[in-house]
């Protein structure tokens, strides 16, 4: 597997998750793509998306099928505003491509904020730090594992 994938299953592990991360066998680059390879819904897919709030780059995990509202977000924040991150900044925070951020298993800490939509599902999925790997979850464990902050950020 690759190591992205086994740092990602080795944090679930240490946060108690009994989840395995699966090597999908082909691309999950979009949460649509990543629906169609597991066979479930859009909605329960965990979108992973990078702010830069200044220079402090910010996780913020959102339901496939959500638009994340960058005015909620820096409100939730406390900050004046954000922006999407590069595809550069985005690896630099995660270590990890677009395409195949994780919630987790990151060179540093980030701050996580987690949509409140992902909770009305019974388990959800997310990448494990690459395009083709994936892990499901129980979303109320995906937020203690981040250290998230719940909060309305959808559009
Ligand atoms: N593997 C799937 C499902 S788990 C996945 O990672 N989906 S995702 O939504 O979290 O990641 C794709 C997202 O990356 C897109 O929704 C888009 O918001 C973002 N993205 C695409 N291109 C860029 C780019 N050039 N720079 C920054 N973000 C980008």
């Amino acid at each position: 597997m690759h190591p992205s994938a086994r740092r990602v299953q080795a944090a679930l592990e240490a946060g108690g998750v009994g989840a395995r991360v699966i090597e999908t066998g082909e691309t999950a680059r979009t949460a649509a793509d990543a629906a169609a390879t597991l066979g479930t819904t859009v909605g329960c897919i965990v979108k992973s998306l990078v702010f830069m709030a200044g220079d402090e780059p910010v996780l913020v995990l959102t339901s496939g099928t959500n638009r994340v509202d960058v005015g909620k977000v820096a409100s939730v924040l406390g900050v004046d505003g954000v922006r999407r991150a590069t595809a550069a900044e985005v690896r630099e925070a995660t270590g990890h491509p677009v395409g195949g951020v994780a919630p987790l298993g990151h060179p540093r800490p980030l701050r996580v904020l987690c949509d409140a939509d992902l909770l009305r599902h019974d388990e959800v999925w997310a990448a494990a730090g690459t395009p083709d790997t994936v892990f499901p979850v129980p979303p109320d464990e995906l937020v203690r594992i981040t250290g998230a902050t719940v909060a309305d950020v959808a559009e």
